[in-house]
């Protein structure tokens, strides 16, 4: 089973509409640090480097090489080992990681604390996420074998229309704080194909 996964922008209204009967599950709170070179080495190649509440995570693409226009889903690998996360960023192994990173040049970018409350809606999940610096996004989920991805999208399309949410790209929290904080970063990423 994979997760097939949309983003959407939230307002009041669209809430309501949104949670009304639906259950809900729980909430979490996310503290993300994101690493990277004062370059942008790993973000301009769709490369993310996160400290998930004190826990290493990296993503990388699977559609490496298709440009964002071609791409009809964005799959990434998920690594969670530290050992691993090191070998796949070529960083020689000497203290922490944490020490190794700073000294490999990779430092943080961005911290960004969220809010997630989680619902369930039929076979629907949904993810409320609300990031400190003033933005919330909805992500709304479906469990589905690989084959039915499209099917899935569909879905979750269906029953975002039914639920007055605004069909258009969003940006991600991260991505949003980009935009709104280190505009040359952004452009570089827009200029390398990432957004
Ligand atoms: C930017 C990015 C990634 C980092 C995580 O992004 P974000 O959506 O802010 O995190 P979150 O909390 O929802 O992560 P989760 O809990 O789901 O693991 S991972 C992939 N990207 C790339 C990306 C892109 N290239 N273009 C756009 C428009 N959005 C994201």
């Amino acid at each position: 089973m994979i997760e097939v996964e949309k983003k959407f922008i939230l307002d009041e209204e669209a809430t309501n509409k949104l949670i009304g009967g639906a259950t809900f599950l729980k909430e979490i709170n996310h503290i993300d640090t994101y690493y990277d070179t004062k370059e942008h080495f790993l973000t301009t190649q769709d490369i993310w480097l996160r400290r998930r509440n004190g826990k290493f995570e990296l993503k990388i693409p699977l559609n490496q090489g298709e440009s964002k226009s071609k791409r009809t889903l964005d799959r990434y690998e998920e690594i969670d080992d530290e050992d691993q996360i090191q070998s796949k960023l070529k960083i020689p192994k000497n203290k922490s990681l944490t020490e190794d990173l700073k000294n490999a040049s990779f430092s943080p970018f961005a911290t960004i604390t969220t809010a997630r409350r989680k619902y369930r809606k039929g076979e629907f999940v949904i993810d409320i996420d609300s990031a400190d610096f003033g933005y919330t996004i909805v992500e709304v989920e479906l469990m589905v074998e690989e084959y039915n991805i499209k099917e899935a999208t569909k879905k979750i399309l269906e029953f975002a229309r039914k639920h007055g949410l605004k069909i258009a790209p969003v940006r991600g929290k991260l991505i949003e704080y980009i935009y709104r904080k280190d505009q040359n970063h952004y452009l570089l990423l827009v200029d390398r194909g990432v957004v």
